[in-house]
């Protein structure tokens, strides 16, 4: 085996998808093919299931009819990558010899991102088989499939080697499991000093419980939307020491504002907004160390 290919993985313990809740996940990703992420990824191949922060063009809403719809698309697709860089600059620095992880790693845009920036071997794990199936064809089309691969795999239970990570990430992926299990595994999967990031919607600890508006964000992807104070304890409990932590609730606002006057609105912008605006609901960074 060279430096470059995959990291040895055994097979997970048990089977990839353990209970009925983990199945309709599963079953949600499977038959997902909405325009909001085709079209935004057809942009330039990159298709992200994440969204976007800064602000936009104006001069999009108002441009030409014949190219209004286009550019809005274009625009979108600007923002959610630079969400997708923003993450990536917290990950680094990195070179081809690291190998790291995207778990829930989707259709794959931020893995890609990753290797076209580091170089490293980058394994990306999803519950989803048609997710993975899209991601590793990708791979191939882009001809980076002999350093990108993805896996259907639980992330709680990856079956990678222990501390074989530089880095690993959940873009927009921590709601689906328990976060002290998800860190266990991030934590035995890193090296000492080994980098993990989240980008993530939590709600706000100071302003109660669950909001109307978070609720309705996790009937809409059959997710569970965490408290803030969750993940520090999640961390501290796993040897995952948080380095930065970035609110990044008001640049993630005016992607939402851009989303709800698009033609591929899907009716999640609305309570998105409110749980925003009304503070019952940040998107956050968080970079930690493993120690
Ligand atoms: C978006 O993926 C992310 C999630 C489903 C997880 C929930 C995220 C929170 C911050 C609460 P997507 O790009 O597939 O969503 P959409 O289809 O709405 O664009
Ligand atoms: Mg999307």
């Amino acid at each position: 085996m060279t430096d470059t290919m995959p990291a040895p993985s055994a097979a997970p313990s048990e089977k990839v998808l353990r209970t009925a809740y983990q199945e309709s996940v599963a079953a949600y990703w499977n038959a997902e093919q909405d325009p909001v992420n085709i079209r935004l990824g057809e942009v330039d191949g990159l298709f992200h299931h994440h969204y976007g922060v800064g602000d936009y063009d104006p001069s999009v809403l108002e441009g030409p009819e014949e190219t209004r719809d286009r550019r809005i698309i274009e625009e979108m697709h600007r923002l959610e990558t630079a969400q997708a860089d923003l993450l990536l600059d917290h990950l680094g620095p990195l070179g081809p010899q690291d190998r790291i992880m995207d778990t829930g790693s989707g259709r794959g845009g931020t893995s890609f991102m990753a290797n076209a920036r580091f170089g490293c071997s980058v394994d990306g794990i999803s519950i989803s088989q048609k997710q993975v199936d899209f991601a590793n064809a990708q791979a191939r089309e882009r001809g980076v499939d002999d350093k990108v691969s993805f896996h259907f795999r639980n992330m709680l239970d990856t079956g990678f080697e222990t501390g074989s990570l530089s880095a690993s990430w959940n873009n927009e992926s921590t709601m689906y499991v328990d976060l002290f299990e998800l860190f266990a595994e991030h934590a035995r999967l890193l090296r000492h000093g080994g980098r993990y990031v989240t980008i993530t919607g939590c709600y706000n600890d100071v302003t109660g419980g669950r909001s109307k508006a978070v609720s309705r964000i996790d009937e809409h992807y059959t997710c569970n939307i965490h408290p803030r104070s969750h993940y520090f304890k999640a961390m501290a409990a796993n040897g995952l020491v948080p380095i930065s932590v970035v609110d990044l609730t008001d640049a993630t606002i005016p992607y939402w504002e851009l989303r709800q006057r698009s033609s591929v609105a899907t009716g999640v912008e609305e309570p998105f907004l409110t749980a925003y605006r009304e503070r019952s609901f940040h998107y956050l960074l968080i970079a930690a160390d493993r120690i």
